[in-house]
């Protein structure tokens, strides 16, 4: 399946380096949230679900995660390990979060507030949904 990832601008010199994102420049939905995921034990999987409407971007700033994403018919792996690396990740797709480092920090740009009502949870539901919404 297709990986959408977008290198975010970045001014780097001997002082350090500095990531900027711009609302309708750099990210196209409108930015309505922002969480951050941290503090990960080591083995531990996340998220097992999938949105119907939101969009987000993924950003590993610090350390490395791996995001499996999966459409209904195809899965693909993306290892974020470049804070200024950006993986989107659109309604309809399953993800999952795994093989975080030490100390990784996974940042979320997100489209809308938190609402349980977006997610879908179980993955034959997921299948269906899919399936029945024409998504895939
Ligand atoms: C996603 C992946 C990448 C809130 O109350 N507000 C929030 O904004 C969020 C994101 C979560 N929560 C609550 C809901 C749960 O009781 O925090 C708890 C943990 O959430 P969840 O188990 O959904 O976390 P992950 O890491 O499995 O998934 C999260 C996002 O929920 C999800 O949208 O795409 O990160």
């Amino acid at each position: 399946m297709e990986i959408e990832t977008k290198e975010f601008r970045t001014s780097k010199n001997q002082t350090g380096a500095l990531t900027f994102i711009e609302g309708c420049k750099d990210i196209l939905f409108e930015i309505n949230r922002v969480y951050y995921i941290y503090d990960v034990a080591p083995g531990e999987r996340r998220g097992f679900h999938a949105h119907k409407t939101l969009e987000q971007y993924l950003i590993c700033v610090h350390g490395s995660c791996k995001i499996l994403l999966d459409n209904g018919m195809e899965q693909s792996t993306v290892q974020l390990a470049d804070p200024n690396e950006g993986l989107y990740v659109g309604p309809g797709t399953w993800r999952e979060m795994y093989d975080f480092s030490d100390g990784a920090v996974l940042l979320v740009l997100a489209s809308d507030y938190y609402t349980e009502d977006d997610y879908i949870r179980d993955y034959q539901a997921f299948l269906d949904y899919v399936r029945n919404e024409g998504i895939r």
